[in-house]
């Protein structure tokens, strides 16, 4: 079951058998295409827009915006490409989305691109999660069979056709121009923006790339009216999201709720840290976005909030560590993973990764010197900003972060030879 305090896209989560077409539209599933396909598409696109929809894919660029920019004079196809490569370290919502709910995001396809004008929609999920690739199959399967896609949709003139890709596992792919990249068959590897996507994206034709959530969102704010969703969240992050707890918090898992609450009110939801003991540093948004601590409790969860506190709200995927967990290892590990994901594409991401990693094992086995604490910084700075595609400045935010708030524990293994932390306390990362 999901604790929610807004249950809209995790509402039918716990129902029996909630991923088939016969449960979804027992809950009043297609209703909101129904509705969408009477409207004029620029209505729709009208209406998303003043629903204040922001990305959920990590950024926040406003949804309607970024449809608004698909040129409709241009004589091309149009596409609408789902991001579905969830893989930021400790992101896990659109996941179990499109696993409870798979029409949900069907749906938001089919009015999505109907508002864009596309007549061929593409969902990119990351390859090594066969089950939701089966899962989201199944339910265009049942989609095309039920007469919401494929041709003349309702009797409405209007043609899509969804293809679901599988990814081939990387987490660059989720970076929406390597992920156009790898659909076209080629080696994922960012490309250079601009053109953003919506002027030449796939095949070099107009295209909106959406995170799934952000998808999947759209029906209820066709059905509910854009003024619904604005009245959810704050001033300027409107609606809400499925935030994803994982790690030292007692019931770990997606808490749907308004954007712009804290992280206290979410998780007294999730059970409070576990018995007898506190947070000590935690992450807003996955591993990209750099760490707060416990003085940053009760700051509201919203793009703006988070980024005034030098952080960015992220994917919402907020991983809890308490006292017995060592930041230095953990960012040594999540450094690895950067290094691993790293394209290699361009040099300061591919290079820095690995001089980072040495740096940082170094220091975590206690074998470094206290200036190799600025070596390390001075190598972040030398990424940051340098690098061709997000992932590089993503690979630097940790450690950055980390320095900042636990200078002493980072010193604290030179004196002491290597990790001062009991490895058996240790849990998160042994
Ligand atoms: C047309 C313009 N379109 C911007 C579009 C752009 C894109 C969207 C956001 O990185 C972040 C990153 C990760 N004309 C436009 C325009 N657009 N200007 O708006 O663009 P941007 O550049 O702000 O961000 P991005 O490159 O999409 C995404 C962070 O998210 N992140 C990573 C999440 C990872 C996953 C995953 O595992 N799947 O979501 C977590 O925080 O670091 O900063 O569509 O085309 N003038
Ligand atoms: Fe590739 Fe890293 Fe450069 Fe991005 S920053 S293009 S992932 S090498």
């Amino acid at each position: 079951m999901v604790d929610t305090l807004t249950p809209v896209l995790t509402k039918n989560w716990g129902q029996d058998r909630a991923w088939t077409l016969p449960a979804y539209e027992a809950q009043g599933g297609y209703k909101a295409l129904e509705k969408a396909l009477s409207m004029a598409p620029d209505d729709l696109i009208t209406a998303v827009k003043e629903s204040g929809l922001r990305g959920r894919g990590g950024a926040g660029f406003p949804t309607g915006m970024k449809w608004s920019f698909i040129p409709q004079d241009n004589p091309k196809p149009k596409y609408l490409v789902v991001n579905a490569d969830e893989s930021e370290p400790g992101t896990c919502k659109d996941i179990p989305l499109m696993m409870a709910s798979p029409h949900t995001l069907v749906e938001g396809v089919i009015i999505s691109s109907f508002a864009i004008r596309a007549n061929k929609a593409f969902i990119y999920i990351r390859g090594e999660v066969l089950h939701v690739i089966r899962r989201v199959q199944a339910a265009v399967a049942e989609a095309y069979a039920a007469g919401h896609l494929g041709t003349d949709i309702h009797g409405s003139g209007y043609d899509l056709d969804i293809v679901v890709h599988a990814g081939a596992g990387a987490y660059i792919c989720g970076e929406e121009t390597a992920l156009l990249e790898g659909l076209e068959g080629r080696r994922g590897q960012p490309r250079l923006r601009p053109p953003f996507p919506a002027v030449a994206g796939l095949y070099a034709s107009p295209t909106v790339i959406n995170n799934v959530e952000s998808i999947a969102s759209v029906p209820s704010i066709v059905a509910n009216g854009p003024e619904w969703f604005s009245s959810m969240g704050t001033e300027k992050s409107k609606g809400f999201g499925i935030f994803s707890l994982s790690g030292h918090v007692n019931r770990p898992g997606q808490y749907e709720a308004p954007l712009g609450i804290t992280l206290r009110e979410l998780i007294d939801l999730a059970g409070g840290i576990r018995e007898g003991h506190q947070l000590k540093f935690w992450t807003p948004g996955g591993s990209s976005t750099p760490l707060l601590t416990d003085e940053h409790l009760d700051l509201p969860l919203d793009f703006e909030s988070m980024g005034a506190a030098g952080t960015m709200l992220g994917t919402r995927a907020l991983q809890l560590f308490d006292e017995t967990t060592c930041v230095v290892r953990a960012v040594l590990r999540w450094t690895e993973f950067y290094k691993h994901e790293s394209c290699g594409k361009c040099t300061p991401c591919r290079e820095g990764t690995w001089w980072l990693v040495q740096t940082l094992a170094a220091l975590e086995q206690g074998k470094g010197r206290e200036s190799d604490l600025d070596l390390l910084l001075d190598q972040c700075e030398n990424i940051l900003g340098r690098s061709f595609c997000a992932l590089g400045d993503g690979a630097t935010s940790p450690i950055s972060s980390s320095v900042k708030f636990f200078r002493d524990e980072y010193l604290a293994h030179l004196t002491h030879g290597g990790c001062p932390f009991d490895a058996a306390a240790s849990t998160a990362f042994s």
